[in-house]
């Protein structure tokens, strides 16, 4: 490759080797001329949002000049790659993370004050980048970050989606959705217009006998359309090592056809065409742990992982390596069972188009694929109508065939006494239509199936797959607990706190080693360290109180216990028992005497989430919440003791200012449903406690807190199968604080109480499903034995120091290194030092 270049441009490029900004005044000169001449704008209306312009292009600049070099050196040293391929990436804002990761926010902080601007007004200018939903979308952003900190070559493949999640506004105490255009202005990305892949849709099968007596399949004819590159750089924190995310984004193929139709006079008709192949990058679709089946849904999977591997096989062949050589160069992580097309698209591309043989073809795509399983939802797994696949894959749906008939077999072999299992473990679902079943599919084409924290993991062994484990033994399924990237959630959202650690830890390689906060359980006497830790998270109160009166008008005051509860809504998630625990602390309060009041511990209870559009019962909760808030906001027996807040669109620049505000943080799913939460790990991180269920990673995070630092409360996992079948078939009695709350509800108290029937009678009349009535006596004595602790301000910061101390397994630098050692097989690429400096 090097010396292909010629000498005239070798010595240009020596001679003129673009050189990133160092100094404040270099950094003024940079954002300067972008806005001048990148942007065409200039010192006359030169605003907040020109300036954030001008200062991510001068960022961007120093983030290209270190991906060039990183992308140069791992395409030379030749190793093994990852690839991580997620449907969803919750970014968030890119500026203020690229600050920090190349280590220059202070020359850039100091710039802009000279310039005569607030850095943080700078960066609140950015529209986050929200492709994605919630816990799984922000997890791969996480791992980005980690894997580029930890200079592991990695690639990230997506799609470019037009609208990210749609935007929440309250409206009358409602939920209304509001597209999320966010392209109008995005630096982060480079369109590659010369990097396109053309991707097939229907057509047919036809299948022949080559000249040497072989069975060779061509999938002809259907519709092409053309997947363009959006690359986005991923910088490392305090490493030049600047990793790729690569989004796809869909337009017509610009082939002859359409000229034709362009040139007899079907204009339009082209347009339409060009509209019609946009749609399939246009949206991401707004569900949260639920499948809902839609045909364009499954074209975005196929057009994103054809994309995905045609691309990393043709980087693959620049090797010219033996195909054996495949899986120690390459290795793919599917996030969720989203991307498992990408097992029958390696199979085919490897047998149809390359010209291997089934089993040796077959043999690479196992040792390639890792499968991650982020629930255990039944109504989450995703399955696809073979009609559906018939129409639009035909090929692929033969090649699943294939794959099934020869897992079938050796399962018939393995096992010829349970007549029943080929039923139970076979891809196809007997169902009217049939169904396939992507679970099962991408466990049967993985070397390695991981669940996202340990009970969760467990879960998956004994519940989903627990045929498999019978068929290739326990050792293909693992447990990687889920873990979140420190920079963005300590260091940035937090700089107070993450600057006073490092100054008892003697600087900021915590973040890049978070096992050394343990350091910090030493300082938790020193009445220094606590004076500053607790005017910290005073401070990040009043800021949020800020926040929540200039979006809602309600005032709250900051030395109230803050209970935040945010996270998408999902009944499973129970934000329901957190409003019907607020009522009943409102129903007390109304009963008590003035004197009685004056003991109680005051409250701000927070919520915010999105519910799915299509997602009535979330929807009701919204609005419940946001009716209770209005009546107690308003009663002058209430005062401070509690305020209910719904705060609008939540995401995840807004997590950036709610985390760090809480003192109680609440994850309260019902026992075995929640994987692993993430946002668990964040608030301790940020010196808050958090209420929780046996549930998830709030398991492990009580290992490591130790039981004094954490409120646990409801029934177990292992329970709850027999309290469901109570509910339905044995004597079972709503919990008496419970069905005051309801009566309540029903009097009228919150406004319209036919609003709330569905809501009140899933639990009372229908079952019962999350096990809410069980919990609600466990639920609100620990909200009493919060308020007795919070009484106590010496003991609870001490409960809060300890736990962030402890917090040091939750990086997820850790959980990248357990991926790269169980399940890739990669080693870092530590860059040559001769990138921009760190
Ligand atoms: C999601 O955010 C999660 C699981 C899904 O299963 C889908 C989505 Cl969009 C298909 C979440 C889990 O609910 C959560 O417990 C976990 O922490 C997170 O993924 C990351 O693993």
């Amino acid at each position: 490759v090097e010396a292909a270049i010629p000498e005239p441009a070798r010595k240009a490029w020596t001679k003129f080797t673009p050189k990133p900004f160092e100094t404040t005044e270099e950094f003024e000169r940079e954002a300067i001329r972008h806005i001048e001449t990148t942007l065409a704008r200039s010192l006359y209306n030169c605003d907040d949002f020109a300036t954030y312009a001008g200062t991510s292009l001068a960022f961007r600049d120093r983030l290209i000049i270190d991906w060039n070099k990183t992308q140069q050196e791992q395409t030379f040293a030749d190793q093994k790659r990852v690839y991580y391929l997620s449907l969803e990436f919750l970014m968030g804002r890119a500026l203020d993370n690229a600050m920090l990761n190349v280590g220059k926010k202070d020359v850039a902080k100091k710039g802009l004050d000279e310039m005569g601007f607030r850095i943080e007004d700078v960066i609140g200018q950015e529209h986050d980048a929200a492709l994605g939903n919630g816990g799984l979308g922000r997890l791969a952003a996480c791992f980005l970050d980690s894997m580029a900190s930890l200079n592991i070559p990695a690639w990230g493949y997506g799609l470019r989606y037009r609208y990210g999640i749609f935007k929440q506004e309250i409206v009358d105490g409602y939920q209304v959705e509001v597209p999320d255009y966010w392209l109008d202005f995005n630096p982060w990305e480079f369109a590659r217009h010369d990097v396109t892949v053309d991707i097939q849709f229907h057509g047919h099968v036809r299948k022949y006998q080559d000249d040497s007596g072989k069975q060779v399949a061509v999938w002809e004819g259907g519709e092409i359309v053309q997947a363009v590159a959006y690359d986005v750089p991923i910088p490392g924190h305090n490493t030049p090592t600047t990793n790729n995310l690569r989004l796809w984004g869909s337009k017509a193929a610009s082939g002859e056809f359409d000229f034709q139709k362009f040139n007899s006079g079907e204009y339009e008709s082209s347009v339409a065409d060009q509209q019609k192949a946009e749609t399939i990058s246009a949206v991401l679709y707004p569900n949260d742990n639920l499948d809902r089946g839609k045909e364009l849904r499954l074209k975005q999977q196929y057009f994103w992982c054809a994309a995905s591997l045609y691309d990393i096989v043709r980087r693959f062949k620049k090797t010219k390596r033996a195909w054996k050589d495949f899986p120690s160069q390459v290795a793919i992580q599917l996030n969720d069972t989203h991307p498992t097309l990408a097992i029958p698209e390696l199979q085919r591309i490897l047998v149809d188009i390359e010209g291997l043989d089934w089993d040796e073809a077959w043999n690479i795509v196992t040792q390639t694929f890792g499968y991650t399983n982020h629930t255990v939802l039944p109504e989450a797994l995703e399955k696809w109508s073979v009609p559906l696949m018939q129409y639009l894959l035909p090929r692929h749906l033969q090649i699943i065939y294939d794959i099934n008939l020869q897992f079938l077999q050796y399962v018939e072999r393995n096992f010829p006494k349970d007549r029943d299992m080929l039923r139970r473990v076979s891809i196809v679902e007997e169902s009217q239509p049939q169904m396939v079943r992507m679970a099962y599919l991408a466990v049967i084409g993985s070397h390695k199936v991981n669940g996202v924290a340990e009970l969760h993991s467990d879960l998956i062994k004994t519940t989903i797959f627990k045929d498999f484990v019978a068929i290739y033994g326990p050792d293909k399924f693992t447990n990687v607990t889920n873990g979140i990237t420190p920079r963005r959630w300590l260091h940035q959202a937090n700089p107070r706190l993450s600057e006073l650690i490092a100054t008892k830890l003697g600087g900021h390689e915590f973040l890049k080693d978070l096992t050394l906060l343990h350091k910090l359980e030493a300082y938790v006497d020193d009445a220094d360290f606590r004076k500053e830790f607790q005017e910290i998270k005073y401070a990040n109160k009043v800021r949020l109180a800020k926040h929540i009166k200039n979006t809602t008008g309600v005032s709250v005051n900051p030395s109230s216990l803050f209970d935040v509860q945010v996270k998408r809504m999902h009944e499973y998630k129970r934000q329901q028992l957190n409003i019907f625990g607020v009522i009943h602390r409102y129903l007390q309060i109304k009963k008590m005497k003035p004197e009685e009041r004056k003991k109680l511990q005051p409250r701000v209870s927070i919520f915010g989430g999105k519910a799915a559009p299509g997602y009535w019962m979330a929807k009701t909760v919204i609005h419940l919440i946001c009716e209770v808030g209005r009546v107690v906001n308003s009663d002058p027996d209430v005062g401070d003791l509690l305020k209910v807040i719904f705060l609008e669109d939540y995401n995840v620049s807004k997590a950036e200012i709610i985390t760090p505000a809480s003192d109680i943080s609440e994850h309260i799913s019902t026992a075995g449903t929640e994987a692993s939460g993430t946002s668990n790990m964040k608030f301790v991180l940020n010196g808050g406690l958090i209420i929780g269920t046996c549930d998830g990673a709030n398991i492990e995070i009580t290992r490591e807190v130790g039981e004094n630092n954490i409120f646990l409360f409801g029934n177990l996992a292992e329970d709850v199968e027999d309290l469901r079948h109570a509910h339905v078939y044995g004597s079972y009695k709503l919990d008496p604080d419970l069905a005051a709350v309801f009566d309540a509800i029903k009097s009228g108290m919150f406004g319209d109480a036919g609003a709330f029937g569905h809501l009140v009678g899933s639990i009372m009349d229908h079952g019962d499903y999350y096990l809410v009535s069980d919990d609600f006596n466990s639920y609100i004595k620990t909200h009493e034995l919060i308020d007795e602790a919070y009484k106590n301000q010496d003991e609870w910061l001490t409960k809060c120091i300890t736990s962030v101390a402890r917090m040091g397994f939750f990086s997820s630098d850790r959980c990248i290194d357990e991926y790269a050692e169980a399940i890739w097989n990669v080693e870092p690429l530590v860059p040559k030092q001769n990138g921009t400096e760190h």
